[in-house]
């Protein structure tokens, strides 16, 4: 038990396999302008977590809460298993206990029980239990069992230890998401019920404070994975002070995600106004960077009058920005979104493009089309790997969307194409 003299300080975070995982920067077609590695993102996970330690050692802090995920199920490392066990073993030394859950990735995951945990990680097992932290805290958690948890684990908890501060660690995915999987599903209104004093959850990627009294914190994980985590990420500091829990976020993330847009006007006219647009937005990204390194998706929107010549060119324009990107020596360009209109619709009407485009708008809309689009896809799909697969049509309807938003670009490029040529 942790010297009375100490400060309780927790830190509550929410991990999703941050040491397997790798950031894919898109290589470019050209393989002599192919990017240098971001280191940064190759280290990503592993960094915030070294960064995590390295702030708990500093702050003095009692313990560290790992609400679940650790590990990703399907990946065996024994380098995975030994850079956690010196990570953990650094915060033994500096009297650091851990408390750890697992979740749905670790339930499945052959490294969790390779890991021989050094003891001050106390595990807490599916059955649930409580662990005394110190005079005035103690720890309670529950395990899940297996990868699939569809039903509650509230009433695996004991209750509250009286006259004591109480935090509970619970993997959940709350009431959950249409189209998800539920893990552990409970309700805010339940877990304030419970009568503890602080929900440390885990699970959900975006950090969210879902009440206060009592707190129900979801840290979120503190390194995002992809584009779709963009921002800044942290792992949550408790102060526990007078029988009073004060929380506050701190970084950890060495890499952030972000999306930068250029709005090209209609008078943009050169080469040389579009490469000066990117290089303000980029360089500009670069200065608000917090963290070691960025990755950024650029769109670039508006209805310039070079709409139809930099959609024909779109690689020159991705190669461009990803060449300003790397002059910064920070930034990671993730990919360029070209998101442009024609400057004026009503001028093409009447032209042959024009009427190409409604013929091809017409025949979008056919179900015999639909359906052959839907096919083609459906063999794409096939054969990319199952994850892929998961994330791009995660069911029927949105490879019917993903379908429709193919053909629709397709027929922009072709329109594209045909207007760069006439011009
Ligand atoms: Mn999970």
């Amino acid at each position: 038990m942790p010297s009375a003299s100490r400060r309780s300080v927790l830190m509550g975070i929410a991990f999703k396999a941050p040491f397997t995982w790798r950031v894919s920067i898109r290589t470019a077609s050209n393989p002599a302008s192919i990017s240098p590695r971001c280191n940064h993102c190759d280290k990503g996970p592993r960094a915030a977590f070294e960064r995590l330690v390295v702030v708990a050692i500093d702050e003095k802090v009692a313990a560290l809460l790992i609400a679940g995920d650790l590990f990703d199920g399907q990946v065996r490392s024994a380098r995975t298993a030994a850079f956690l066990a010196g990570q953990l073993s650094r915060l033994r030394e500096a009297g650091i206990l851990v408390y750890l859950i697992k979740g749905n990735h670790d339930a499945e995951s052959p490294v969790t029980g390779a890991v021989d945990m050094p003891d001050n990680v106390h595990v807490f097992t599916a059955r649930g239990g409580k662990h005394q932290l110190s005079d005035e805290v103690w720890i309670h958690g529950v395990s899940f069992k297996d990868r699939h948890e569809p039903n509650s684990l509230l009433d695996r908890f004991d209750a509250p230890v009286a006259g004591a501060i109480n935090i509970a660690m619970l993997h959940t995915s709350l009431a959950g998401a249409p189209g998800h999987d539920p893990y552990a599903p409970c309700t805010v209104a339940e877990l304030s019920a419970m009568g503890f004093d602080y929900w440390a959850l885990g699970h959900v990627h975006l950090r969210q404070i879902h009440a206060t009294t009592p707190w129900i914190v979801m840290p979120g994980t503190p390194q995002g994975r992809d584009i779709g985590e963009a921002g800044r990420k942290s792992a949550t500091m408790l102060t526990i002070q007078d029988g009073r829990i004060e929380i506050e976020e701190v970084p950890t993330s060495g890499v952030t995600f972000e999306h930068r847009t250029i709005v090209l006007g209609a008078d943009v006219e050169t080469d040389d106004e579009i490469r000066a647009a990117m290089r303000d937005t980029i360089m500009n990204a670069a200065e608000a960077c917090q963290d070691p390194a960025g990755v950024i998706r650029l769109h670039m929107t508006g209805a310039p009058e070079r709409h139809w010549q930099i959609l024909r060119d779109r690689d020159v324009w991705t190669e461009t920005a990803r060449e300003i990107a790397r002059e910064t020596g920070r930034l990671w360009l993730d990919k360029l979104v070209l998101d442009l209109a024609a400057p004026d619709a009503a001028r093409d009407a009447g032209s042959a493009l024009s009427e190409l485009g409604t013929l091809m708008g017409d025949v979008r809309g056919e179900e015999a089309f639909a359906s052959d689009t839907e096919a083609t896809l459906g063999a794409v799909l096939g054969a990319v790997p199952a994850e892929v697969r998961a994330r791009v049509a995660p069911d029927e309807e949105a490879a019917r969307a993903f379908a429709a938003r193919c053909a629709a670009a397709g027929a922009e490029m072709v329109r594209a194409r045909l207007g760069g040529v006439g011009r």
